[in-house]
């Protein structure tokens, strides 16, 4: 007969195997598809491998964020004695700090500095990527408990050698090697490609891992969504004017009307249409002809991985990874998410660009 103590060394056991054989982390997942590039030497691996551990601590401090207050507003010192900083400016300084110390990235682009910040310690000054990111979309949401989310854009330079250049950025999207976001939102996801389908992973935070919870995501050609700031309607061009029409008609054989769904964190609305279906647009108007978004780490990226999961993503006519890099912080319109939606409103776009709004 078996003691009590040998039945539950089974149990343990089988839990152990159950939850082995669910779980796959993102670390995991990682050194498992490095795999798909023959002359890859791990470093790429190891540069998501940093962004997912930055992501985890930007996380944390986002879950913290209503602790203000208590903690101490942006700029006052806290109980702790520590100065506090605007959660935009902390997840700038994880990132820079996570991609400095891994010695695979020479130079990075972020939304909070004017110019590139170049990574010249001993280890990363000959690395062969640089990385592009916006380390706080959304983070005029911040105050009021609203998802917030990073982009990441990742290229390999252009330079030979030596500290990375701003020139290395200037590639176009198509150049990407890896892109992904992450979203600090009801859970914490990241979600990334390199080129070979969209994968996103959950953070367990009774473990601390990121596991593998949404594998290869594909979005629906056509959704019900459309998400775009409509109270600027007045300055749209006719096309977006138009095709939002379009989008509140009736029509039951197209779905129509539409839902419209704008929570103004970019992260948080793409994310959503990419699982659900929709149109995300951040169109031209006529205060900001080229819209709002940056191209170089919103726009590219989100394409990317869009285009990844079989959606799409132009300026309103051309593809947004094929538009060319002249300024880090350069902006452009953006019109992204399913494929058929996307093409639709370009339709409108070209019908209507002659009428002035
Ligand atoms: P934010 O200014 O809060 O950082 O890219 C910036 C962004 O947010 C996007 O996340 C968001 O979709 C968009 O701007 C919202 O802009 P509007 O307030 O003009 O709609």
């Amino acid at each position: 007969m078996r003691k009590i103590s040998d039945w539950f060394g089974i149990f343990v056991h089988i839990q152990i195997k159950i939850t082995m054989s669910i779980v796959k982390t993102l670390g995991q997942y990682i050194i498992e598809k490095q795999a798909d590039f023959p002359y890859a030497k791990g470093e790429l691996s190891r540069l998501l491998r940093d962004i997912g551990i930055a992501s985890k601590i930007v996380n944390r401090e986002v879950n913290k964020a209503g602790l203000a207050d208590i903690l101490g507003e942006a700029g006052e010192i806290n109980v702790q004695g520590e100065s506090v900083k605007k959660l935009d400016v902390f997840a700038n300084e994880q990132f820079i700090a996570a991609l400095s110390v891994g010695g695979e990235c020479c130079a990075i682009a972020s939304e909070e500095n004017e110019d590139i910040i170049i990574i010249d310690n001993e280890v990363s000054k000959n690395a062969k990527y640089v990385v592009a990111m916006d380390p706080l979309d959304g983070s005029s949401n911040i105050d009021v408990n609203v998802s917030v989310g990073t982009i990441f854009s990742i290229y390999r330079r252009t330079s030979l050698s030596g500290p990375g250049t701003k020139e290395d950025f200037f590639q176009r999207g198509t150049e990407q090697v890896a892109a992904g976001y992450v979203i600090y939102g009801s859970s914490c996801m990241l979600v990334y490609t390199t080129g070979k389908g969209v994968n996103g992973f959950t953070l367990d935070p009774s473990i601390g891992e990121f596991c593998l919870s949404h594998p290869n995501l594909q979005t629906p050609k056509l959704g019900a969504i459309y998400s775009v700031n409509q109270g600027n309607f007045v300055h749209f061009p006719e096309g977006v004017k138009q095709y939002i029409r379009y989008c509140q008609e009736e029509d039951k054989s197209t779905n129509r009307p539409y839902s419209l769904r704008y929570i103004g964190s970019g992260v948080a609305d793409i994310h959503r249409n990419l699982i659900n279906g929709g149109i995300y647009i951040y169109p031209p108007t006529l205060k900001s002809p080229r819209g709002k978004l940056r191209l170089l780490y919103e726009c590219n990226p989100l394409a990317f991985i869009v285009e990844q999961a079989g959606g799409k993503a132009t300026d309103g006519a051309k593809r947004i990874m094929e538009l060319d890099t002249k300024e880090l912080h350069q902006r452009t319109p953006l019109f992204l998410g399913s494929s058929d939606m996307v093409d639709l409103s370009g339709e409108y776009m070209k019908k209507y660009s002659e009428v002035k709004a």
